[in-house]
């Protein structure tokens, strides 16, 4: 993986656009996400976890906004069932190109396919695993439930999803609590306060939150029977939903 360090919003940029994951941040993202994300690597370790337990023979595991691999690898390394497929997606051209070198640097008995897409395009079908590792928040507020509902329809029974998000907290002190400790947790790895308000801009219009009740909500309409928190640090989350193992255990 790259070693690149992030200093893309080092400088002061005189006409801030939108975020993109374009080339520039395909080059440090590894750097970027491990010093902006609390507990993103124990997150990581979880989707190896996770597969090992819910991987099932002769199904496919997704992805979904896959940057450069970094969940592909790790569920890859835990699989343990025969005749899986890993597939890894990404709309980023720049990311696609990496995520294919990384994954493919290594050798392995489970197929692995990095497609250049948007996730909202894709079909899901057969799934025994679906991750979206802090890519919902990038889709379309009004978009998110038909994503959460295609994923819901493609996964077998006994199958999971595990969501990991920024969240927004309707309580307004809690909301103000928690952005300030994750910018004091960015301060702490070395960003500049510039650093962290041009960064914050440039992601306003591209990067939209929910509440955790809102997530919830979501699962549920979507048929999933179950849905968890496993993971908060700060205004940071993962979630997993599971689908019921037959018909008798879903309450629908
Ligand atoms: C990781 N999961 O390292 N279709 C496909 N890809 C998309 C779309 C879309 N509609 N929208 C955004 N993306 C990764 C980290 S990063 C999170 C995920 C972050 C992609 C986008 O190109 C980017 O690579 C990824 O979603 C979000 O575990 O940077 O905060």
């Amino acid at each position: 993986m790259s070693n690149s360090v992030d200093n893309i919003f080092a400088a002061p940029l005189d006409k801030l656009g939108d975020f993109q994951f374009d080339q520039q941040v395909a080059e440090v993202f590894p750097d970027m996400i491990k010093r902006s994300v609390p507990g993103y690597s124990n997150i990581i370790t979880t989707i190896g976890m996770l597969t090992q337990r819910f991987a099932q023979d002769d199904s496919n595991l997704y992805d979904l906004g896959c940057s450069l691999g970094a969940a592909t690898i790790e569920m890859r390394r835990n699989i343990t069932h025969s005749n899986c497929h890993i597939i890894g997606v990404d709309n980023s051209p720049a990311m696609v190109e990496r995520a294919d070198l990384h994954v493919h640097a290594f050798k392995s008995d489970t197929k692995v396919s990095i497609l250049c897409d948007d996730i909202q395009a894709v079909t899901i079908e057969n799934a025994s695993v679906v991750v979206l590792n802090f890519t919902l928040q990038f889709i379309k507020p009004s978009d998110r439930q038909a994503l959460i509902n295609k994923i819901y329809q493609g996964l077998k029974p006994g199958g999971i999803l595990l969501v990991s998000e920024k969240l927004r907290f309707d309580n307004e002190v809690a909301q103000q609590l928690l952005t300030d400790l994750h910018h004091d947790f960015k301060r702490a790895n070395g960003y500049s306060e510039l650093e962290i308000s041009q960064k914050r801009n440039a992601l306003e219009n591209v990067m939209l939150t929910d509440t955790l009740d809102c997530h919830r909500q979501r699962f549920a309409q979507a048929g999933f029977t179950t849905s968890e928190l496993w993971f908060q640090c700060f205004n940071f989350s993962s979630m997993i939903a599971i689908k019921a193992q037959s018909q008798e255990n879903n309450n629908d």
